[in-house]
């Protein structure tokens, strides 16, 4: 999608940190990290949030499920654990509206929400 800033990334049309990248997704370094680890991780697919996957996209989703354990070995985050969130919608304060995942890595979190 032409004015999505992920899929400039995506594109390489905007330059990123990159971690890792496959058929389903580009990861990259979150610009306003929120942990000493912090990585986007961004469907090679425009939709806007989970919303919009369907039946069609179920090997996608696992493709992405794989892509997140794949980075999580990459960057040693095996031992200590992270967080994956995805934010989807106005109340839960997405403001991308490209499907991607946060993980979350580096030291203790706190308290949990969930
Ligand atoms: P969310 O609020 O869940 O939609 O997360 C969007 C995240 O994307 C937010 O943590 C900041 C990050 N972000 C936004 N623009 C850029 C960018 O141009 N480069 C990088 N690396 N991250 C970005």
């Amino acid at each position: 999608m032409s004015d999505c800033i992920f899929c400039k990334i995506i594109d390489g049309e905007i330059p990123s940190n990159k971690v890792y990248e496959d058929d389903y997704c580009v990861a990259f370094r979150d610009i306003a990290p929120q942990m000493p680890v912090h990585i986007v991780v961004a469907a090679k697919k425009h939709k806007s949030s989970v919303l919009e996957f369907d039946e069609s996209d179920k090997e996608f989703l696992g493709g992405i499920q794989i892509a997140i354990a794949n980075i999580a070995k990459q960057e040693g985050l095996t031992e200590n654990g992270f967080r994956v969130i995805n934010n989807c919608g106005k109340d839960a304060k997405q403001s991308v509206p490209h499907i991607h995942y946060h993980i979350l890595a580096g030291g203790d979190m706190g308290e949990k929400i969930v």
